[in-house]
C-alpha cells in the first residue's frame, strides 16, 4: 500500500514527541486511576472509534457569495480518496469516505473500491442528490424532487436513489442517506399534507430496494434551499417518515440542521428511544447550518451529544448502530486540516463522554441532587484528553501532532503543482 504521506516523517516526527507524550499519557493515567478508571481501558475504546468523511468536505466549499479555491485541491473522487487517505494515516480515525452522487460517479465502482482500499479506506453511506439539477437531466428539481407535483420528477428521483444503492452495493456500503431539498419559499405555495404524501409514497419506493442488510438514513432540514418549510424539517416529520415507512429506515442527525438553540442532545435522546437513532453529520453552527468546524463553536455540545451516545449504548434499543460521519463545508482553511481538526475533536467528546461516571450521575439524577448531577459531566468535561488520543493515534501508525506532520510534508504544495487548478465557482456574485 503505498500512502500520501512518508511514514519516515511520521515516525521521526513521533520519536521527538514521544517522551512528552508518554509523560502526559502517565500523568493522565495518575489522575484518572484515583477514580477507579483504567486509562488503558478507555485509549482502547478510542482505538475503535471512527467517523467517515465526506468526499464533499476535501473540497474547499463556498457560499452562496463566493468560493475561494486553493492551490491542490482536488477535482474528482481519485484525488478526494488521496486527499481522505491523508487525513486517514495521520488521524487513524477515518478509515471510511461516504461519497455523494452523481457528484463522485465513475464507470468503474469496483475498481474505485479497489483504489480506495489500497488507500487504506472504505465507503460509508452513499448520499444521493435530488437537490440540484445535472447536465442533460430530463426533469428539474426545481420545484422539488420526492414531493414534486409532477410524476416523471418523482420518478427520476426515484430511480437516481435506486441507482445510488446499486453504486453503493458496489462500493460496499450499507447505508443510503436521503436529503431532499424539498420545500417551499411562500406560503400557500403546496399543500404542506400533500406535498408529505407525495414524498413517503416516492421513499417508500426506495425503501423497497433496499438490500436485506441496508438502512436508509432520512436526514431533516429545517431551511435552505427552502426558506419558508421543508417536507422533512425536523426530527419529528423525520421520525414518522421513517416510522411509516419500515425498521430499515431511521433518522439522521445533522448537527447544523435545527433551530437555533434547539436540544440537540434531547432529541438524540428521543430519537433512540424509539429505536430510530441512525446516525450524524457532524458539524458546527453560530448561526443556521454553517457547516463550521465541528466543536469549533460549541463543543460541550457535541460533548453532550456523546453523552446521550454513552446512555443510548448502555440501554440498546432496535440494533443501535449510528453511523458517524463529518458533513463540513470548509471555506476559509485547507480542508484537510479542517478535517483532521475536526475529527480529533469528535473523538475527544467521545472519549470524554466515555470518562463520565456513569454511577454517580444516574445516582444524582436518583436523589434529586442537581449539581452533583451536573458535577459528574462537568468533571468529564474538563478532563483533557489529548494524551490518551495521540497514543492510540500513535499505535495505530498515525501522527501524534497530525497538523505539524500534515504542513512538514508539503502535501498541498505537492498538489498544487500536479493537478488541474479549480474554477472559481459561481455564488449569487
Ligand atoms: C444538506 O445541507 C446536507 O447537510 C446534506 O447532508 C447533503 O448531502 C450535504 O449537506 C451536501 O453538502
Ligand atoms: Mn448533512
Amino acid at each position: 500500500m503505498t500512502l500520501p504521506i512518508s511514514a519516515d516523517l511520521i515516525a521521526e516526527r513521533n520519536a521527538a514527541h514521544l517522551d512528552a507524550l508518554e509523560d502526559d499519557y502517565a500523568a493522565l493515567g495518575r489522575k484518572l486511576a484515583r477514580t477507579g478508571i483504567d486509562i488503558d481501558a478507555i485509549k482502547a475504546k478510542v482505538a475503535g472509534f471512527s467517523v467517515a468523511v465526506p468526499s464533499w468536505g476535501a473540497g474547499r466549499g463556498g457560499t452562496r457569495f463566493a468560493k475561494f479555491p486553493i492551490a491542490g485541491e482536488p477535482t474528482n473522487i481519485h484525488e478526494k480518496l488521496e486527499d481522505c487517505a491523508v487525513i486517514q494515516q495521520l488521524s487513524r480515525v477515518t478509515p471510511r469516505v461516504s461519497p455523494h452522487f452523481p457528484w463522485d460517479k465513475v464507470s468503474d465502482y469496483k475498481a474505485l473500491r479497489d483504489e480506495a482500499a489500497s488507500l487504506g479506506l472504505g465507503f460509508d453511506a452513499v448520499n444521493s442528490n435530488t437537490f440540484q439539477d445535472q447536465q442533460g437531466q430530463a426533469h428539474t428539481y426545481a420545484n422539488g424532487s420526492l414531493s414534486a407535483q409532477d410524476a416523471a420528477t418523482r420518478q427520476q428521483a426515484v430511480d437516481h436513489n435506486i441507482e445510488c444503492i446499486e453504486i453503493g452495493q458496489q462500493l460496499g456500503s450499507t447505508d443510503l442517506t436521503v436529503w431532499v431539498g424539498d420545500g417551499t419559499n411562500f406560503p400557500g405555495q403546496q399543500d404542506f399534507a400533500r406535498s408529505l404524501d407525495r414524498y413517503l409514497e416516492g421513499a417508500a419506493q426506495i425503501y423497497a430496494a433496499l438490500p436485506d442488510d441496508w438502512r436508509m438514513l432520512l436526514e431533516h432540514k429545517m431551511f435552505e434551499p427552502a426558506f419558508y418549510s421543508t417536507v422533512i424539517s425536523d426530527w419529528g416529520s423525520s421520525i414518522l417518515a421513517a416510522q411509516e415507512l419500515g425498521p430499515k429506515a431511521k433518522c439522521l442527525v445533522d448537527l447544523g440542521h435545527h433551530a437555533p438553540n434547539v436540544n440537540i442532545e434531547q432529541i438524540v435522546a428521543r430519537l433512540h428511544r424509539f429505536g430510530k437513532l441512525g446516525g450524524f453529520h457532524f458539524n458546527d453552527s453560530k448561526y443556521g447550518d454553517d457547516d463550521l468546524d465541528s466543536g469549533s463553536i460549541n463543543p460541550h455540545q457535541l460533548f453532550l451529544v456523546f453523552n446521550e451516545l454513552i446512555e443510548a449504548e448502555l440501554n440498546p434499543r432496535d440494533g443501535f448502530n449510528p453511523s458517524y460521519m463529518i458533513d463540513q463545508s470548509h471555506n476559509v482553511t485547507d480542508p484537510i486540516e479542517s478535517m483532521l481538526s475536526s475529527a480529533e475533536t469528535i473523538a475527544q467528546c467521545f472519549a470524554k463522554a466515555q470518562l463520565v461516571d456513569r454511577a454517580a450521575l444516574h445516582g444524582a439524577q436518583e436523589a434529586n441532587d442537581t449539581m452533583m448531577a451536573f458535577q459528574a459531566l462537568r468533571r468529564a468535561y474538563n478532563l483533557d484528553v489529548a494524551p490518551i488520543l495521540a497514543k492510540a493515534r500513535m499505535e495505530a501508525g498515525g501522527a501524534i501532532d497530525v497538523l505539524e506532520a500534515y504542513r512538514l510534508s508539503q502535501y498541498r504544495g505537492r498538489k498544487a503543482q500536479e493537478r488541474k487548478a479549480v474554477g472559481l465557482g459561481a455564488g449569487i456574485v
